[in-house]
C-alpha cells in the first residue's frame, strides 16, 4: 500500500483564492492512475480553497467567537468543492477513488488526532477503493475546533496502515536550505537524516499565509513518520512525468526523510 498526498500548493494557485489548477489536477490524475500498482490512500492539501479563509477567521487558534462559525462553514463547504474537484478528476482516469470526510473521520485534541473511525478507512481499502482525504477543519475537544493538515493525516495513517511507500507531490522540487520561491541562493537537500535534521530545522521559518506552517509543519510530520521507520519522499509534481517515475521506483530529484532516531 502506498500514501500520496497531493500538495494544496501544487493543486491550486495559492495567491487566487479557490483557483483549481485544473491541467495540474488532470495530469497528476493520470500519473498516478499509470504509476500506482496496488492499494493507495490519497490525502490533499487545502490550497487556496483552505488556508485563505482559515486565516481569515483565525480558525487554527480554535474557537474564540461565534463569528469563526461562519469561516468554519464556509471552509468546510471550500475544502468539500475542492475535494469533489480531485475525486472527479481520479475517477475520470479510472481509478477507485472514494471521497472521505476529513471531519466525520478524525476528532483531536489540541490538534493532535484523538480518534477517528479505523473502520471506515479500512473497510474501504478493502474493497479495493481508494479513500481520499484531505486538510479540512475537525472537531477539537480542547479547542472545539481546529485545523487538521494533510501532513498529519497521513502521519496517523502511517502509524495505522503501515504503507510501503510514502510519497509527497508538490510544487518545489523538496525541501531547501532557503525558500526556492525567494531566493535564487537556496539549495536543494536531497536527504534528511538524524545527523543534519537539527539544523535543517533552524534554516526553514512557517510560511506566510500558510496556517499548518508550510514546509517546516511538513517536515515535523514526515520526521515523527522516519522516526518509527518511515521514510518519505518529496517531489515536484509541477515537473512532468516526475510523479509517475517516482511512483514507479525510478531515481528522481527529490527530498528523501530517511528512517532512523531522530529524537
Ligand atoms: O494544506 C490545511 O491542510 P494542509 C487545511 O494539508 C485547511 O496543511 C483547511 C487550511
Amino acid at each position: 500500500m502506498i500514501i500520496v498526498k497531493l500538495g494544496g500548493s501544487l493543486l491550486t494557485s495559492k495567491n487566487n483564492e479557490f483557483s483549481l489548477r485544473r491541467d495540474v489536477l488532470r495530469r497528476v490524475a493520470r500519473e498516478l492512475k499509470e504509476g500506482i500498482d496496488g492499494s493507495a490512500i490519497i490525502v490533499h492539501g487545502g490550497g487556496s480553497f483552505g488556508h485563505p479563509l482559515a486565516e481569515k477567521y483565525s480558525l487554527h487558534e480554535g474557537f474564540k467567537s461565534r463569528n469563526q462559525i461562519e469561516g468554519f462553514v464556509l471552509t468546510r463547504l471550500a475544502m468539500q468543492s475542492f475535494n469533489s474537484e480531485v475525486v472527479a478528476s481520479l475517477v475520470e482516469v479510472g481509478l477507485p477513488a472514494i471521497s472521505l470526510a476529513t471531519s466525520s473521520i478524525f476528532i483531536t485534541e489540541n490538534k493532535y488526532i484523538n480518534s477517528y473511525s479505523r473502520n471506515i478507512v479500512e473497510g474501504f481499502l478493502r474493497l479495493g477503493t481508494f479513500p481520499v482525504l484531505y486538510g479540512d477543519v475537525v472537531l477539537d475537544r480542547a479547542m472545539g475546533f481546529c485545523i487538521l493538515s494533510g501532513d498529519r493525516i497521513i502521519s496517523k495513517l502511517t502509524q495505522e496502515f503501515k504503507p510501503d511507500r510514502i510519497i509527497l507531490a508538490t510544487d518545489v522540487d523538496g525541501i531547501f536550505t532557503a525558500s526556492p520561491k525567494l531566493s535564487s541562493n537556496a539549495e536543494l537537500i536531497e536527504e534528511i537524516n538524524p545527523e543534519n535534521y537539527r539544523e535543517i530545522l533552524s534554516l526553514l521559518t512557517p510560511e506566510k499565509g500558510d496556517v499548518t506552517g508550510g514546509m517546516l509543519g511538513k517536515l515535523e510530520e514526515l520526521v515523527s513518520m522516519a522516526n518509527l521507520g518511515y521514510e518519505s519522499i518529496i517531489v515536484n509534481a509541477l515537473s512532468e512525468g516526475r510523479l509517475k517515475k517516482v511512483l514507479l521506483g525510478e531515481k528522481v530529484k527529490g527530498s528523501v526523510i530517511r528512517g532512523g532516531n531522530y529524537y
